[in-house]
């Protein structure tokens, strides 16, 4: 196979790729007067995600205002429960509502071979969006992502974003047989909805478990690094090659761990590691992603001059992926966004 020649495919290849590729997560969203603008065409959130031309456009809005080395499908990880079937819906100001699932039989009644065909519509957004970098961007790297499983179970059982996912997290000490029930229906059907992204034209796959970091270390090496190493090895069966990088947020000292054995090839840090300290936790050619914090982003000025020069400075040398530590915040001005683009750019 012919060497990548774009910068993101080459980082995550374990390539010191410098100035090093840069993307935010979340970079499409309600900070970008023109994210706003579809946003209200389309109506609702879930309307927006299933409609292909809307979220190719909104997937493209970021790589146009600045010229990010990655584009993320516009879509969300709740996806995956809804094409499951599970009844979503995104109140305005009060973020996903799931009818929660908590007993043997609304678990029993999840069926993860019909997420595929019910999700159809993402995967046309997936296509609409290569074709387009294809033709007008050819260095920019399409991402496809899904939630881990644990993240997912946390909304699915709770049925709506919590401090603390307190129903989730101890459906999984109470009853850890049906909680891995649930476990294995979301690995069957993440595999499943990735393998179709790759398909579809995804060259990066992510995996977000943002609520990794609330566990002990033995759930989460069983709920954590056990389905994600899981779902890696699916996806290497049928498609050996495409980069995995696996997002667990607030690991802590288990980022070691998960990089060992799941066997993504980038890990996403969070703001509140130590980049330093996360080189010597992996692999060598293990590349890292982060981890500008995002109020740096919002203030702007020295702030962000001064946190972004460290990153650079530490990761130098390194694959390395420029990134924010969490998803960038609404009230960001575009502006700083800019900003930095022009400040990682010069390394
Ligand atoms: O009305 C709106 O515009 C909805 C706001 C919004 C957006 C823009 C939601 C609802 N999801 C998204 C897009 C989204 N979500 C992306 C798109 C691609 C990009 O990065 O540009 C991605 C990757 C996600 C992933 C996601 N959704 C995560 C993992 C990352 C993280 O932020 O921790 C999580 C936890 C969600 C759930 C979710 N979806 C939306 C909201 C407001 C939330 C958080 C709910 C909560 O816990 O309170």
């Amino acid at each position: 196979m012919a060497t990548p020649s774009k910068p993101m495919l080459r980082a995550l290849g374990g390539e010191a790729v410098w100035p090093p590729p840069m993307w935010l997560m979340r970079q499409a969203g309600r900070y970008l007067p023109e994210y706003r603008e579809v946003r209200a065409q389309a109506g609702d959130f879930i309307a927006l995600c299933t409609n292909p031309e809307l979220a190719a456009e909104v997937t493209l809005q970021p790589i146009r205002r600045y010229g990010m080395d990655g584009a993320i499908l516009f879509s969300d990880i709740l996806m995956v429960p809804w094409a499951m079937g599970q009844p979503l819906r995104f109140a305005e100001g009060e973020g996903p509502q799931l009818q929660p699932v908590r007993d043997a039989a609304s678990i029993g009644a999840l069926d993860p071979s019909v997420c595929v065909a019910n999700a159809a519509p993402i995967f046309e957004t997936v296509r609409l969006v290569r074709a387009a970098l294809d033709a007008h961007a050819p260095k920019v790297t399409l991402i496809g992502f899904a939630g881990s499983p644990f993240t997912v179970a946390c909304y699915m059982v709770e049925g709506h974003g919590s401090r603390d996912f307190a129903a989730a997290r101890g459906m999984a000490y109470a009853d850890p047989q049906l909680f891995g029930t649930l476990i294995r229906t979301l690995v069957t059907a993440t595999t499943g909805y990735l393998l179709a992204q790759a398909e579809a034209g995804a060259e990066v796959l992510m995996l977000f478990d943002s609520w990794a970091g609330m566990l002990s270390p033995s759930q989460f090496r069983r709920w954590v690094i056990e389905p994600t190493g899981q779902i890696v090895r699916n996806i290497r069966k049928v498609n050996p090659t495409i980069p995995i990088i696996g997002f667990p947020r607030l690991a802590g000292p288990m980022l070691a761990e998960y990089a060992q054995r799941t066997g993504v090839q980038c890990l996403g840090v969070d703001t509140s590691m130590d980049l330093r300290w996360a080189a010597t936790a992996v692999a060598p050619h293990q590349a890292l992603q982060g981890n500008l914090d995002p109020l740096a982003l919002i203030a702007g000025g020295m702030a962000l001059e001064t946190e972004a020069r460290s990153i650079l400075g530490t990761m130098r040398g390194r694959p390395f992926v420029f990134n924010l530590g969490h998803g960038i915040e609404k009230t960001t001005p575009p502006e700083h966004v800019s900003a930095l683009v022009r400040l990682v750019r010069t390394g």
